[in-house]
Parts: C-alpha cells; structure tokens; sequence
C-alpha cells in the first residue's frame, strides 16, 4: 500500500473517532434520580415544590412512582444536556426505556418520555397501559400488552426523524415536532390534571458512533466503492442494547 494511502486512510479513521464524542446516561432504578443526577421536578396546582409529589419507591432495580392518590401532581425527572444532545456526523442518537403503567386516570396523558433536542425537535410520549401515543404527531396510537414490562429503543440519525422500536421490534417510524424545549431528555408524571402508576425499570439516553461509520471505513480501505445498507451493532461498552439498527433511507 503506497504511503500516502495509508496517510489518507489513518486520517479518515481519525476523523471518525474525533466525531464520536459520545455519552451515555443511564438511569438504573436503584436510587431516586435526583441522587444519579437527574433534575426532579414536582409539584401540584399550589406550585412547584409544593405537595410530596408521586408516591416512589424504589425495590428490585424499578422506580416505582404512584400519583393516583391526587390528580393535580406531577412529578417528573430531567436531564439537561445543553448543547449536547444531538448526534454529529457519523453519530446516532439513542435513548431506551422500559417500563409498564398499571393504570392512568384524568384527561390525557400523565405518564410520559419527552425528548428534546439542541434545535428544539421535541417528542412526547404518552405511556398508557395497553398503548402509548405521541402527543405531536397525528394517529400515532400504538397498542401494548397490558401488565408486562416493555423495552422502548429510540433511534435517531439527525434529530428531525427516528425509529421507535418495541421490544426488538420496529414500531413506528416517526417525526420530530419543532417546539421550544431544548437538549433535555425527562420523564415521569409529567401533567397536572391526570395520574398513573408505573414502574420504571431503566431510562439511558446517549450519542454513540453510527453502527456503520467504521464499517464504511473498513470498506473504503480495501477500495469497495459498492452501497452498501449501513446494518451493525453498536460497541457495547456505549450500548450493549442497541443491537442491530438499520438506516433508514
Ligand atoms: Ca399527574
Ligand atoms: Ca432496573
């Protein structure tokens, strides 16, 4: 291999590692998230701060937060990324959940994930026990099996669309909605007016390399110009479950 082939390629793979300044938060459930660095939020229709919030506790790695007692608390954990949040080149952005909701009363959702990105993209799930829903995009209605645990995966290449996938399987293809929240991620009881009990298992949210980046790479340097679909495993160090993702086109 001539010399300054082998510069080009040592500097292209540099330029891969360089952009994976990746992160990844991971809420386990053995603590209360304000003791792991999550920011809690709570309140009720007095204010914030006001009232004790949802019941939690917390057993067996599961947070488990009950606010059926009362219809104007809220109670919600965030995590504050600025700047940070979004994915660069050759990044993806991934957040995974698992969770199950034994019951929701009131008007509308109360148990919820909101996403937020640098540019303001935001998401909004709603967690009910046989569905969840998307609060800013239309007919987005998913079904569930009532009283199990569920796996939620979230991937997203540029913060404008993402693949939501339930317990391994791809649910929904979805699109970001422009609002005003930024670079945060939360999740929790997150309305006045409504109330549930869930149990939380896990919450991660990060920016790992593209499964497919240092594929590519591999492929230029033995000089295959074909396309290729971009399917792989994120370093499980950064993700162990990821698993396999697919590019969406
Ligand atoms: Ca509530
Ligand atoms: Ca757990």
């Amino acid at each position: 291999m001539q010399p300054a082939l082998v510069c080009l390629i040592l500097s292209a793979f540099g330029s891969v590692l360089a952009q994976a300044e990746q992160y990844w938060i991971a809420y386990e459930g053995n603590d209360l998230p304000e003791n792991e660095g999550w920011e809690r939020h709570w309140g009720n229709d007095d204010g914030s701060h006001e009232g004790e919030g949802a019941i939690r506790t917390v057993q067996d790695g599961i947070l488990t937060m009950d606010s059926m007692y009362d219809l104007r608390v809220y109670d919600y954990a965030c995590h504050y990324l600025y700047g940070q949040v979004d994915p660069g080149p050759g990044e993806l952005f991934v957040a995974e959940w698992r969770v199950t909701v034994d019951e929701t009363i009131g008007d509308g959702r109360d148990s919820m994930l909101v996403i937020a990105s640098d540019g303001a993209m935001q998401l909004a799930f709603g967690l009910f026990p046989d569905h969840i829903d998307s609060q800013f995009e239309e007919e987005v209605y998913i079904p569930i099996t009532p009283g199990v645990f569920h796996e939620y995966r979230l991937l997203s290449w540029d913060m404008q669309t993402y693949d939501l996938y339930i317990d391994g399987d791809l649910a929904h293809e979805g699109t970001f909605w422009q609002g005003a929240l930024e670079s945060k991620l939360a999740w929790g009881d997150g309305v006045r007016g409504a109330a549930s009990l869930a149990h939380w298992d896990y919450v991660h949210f990060g920016v790992v390399p593209e499964p497919c980046s240092l594929s590519m790479l591999i492929g230029l340097c033995v000089g295959a110009a074909r396309r290729r679909e971009c399917v792989g495993a994120v370093p499980p160090a950064v993700g162990a479950r990821v698993g396999a993702t697919e590019r969406r086109t």
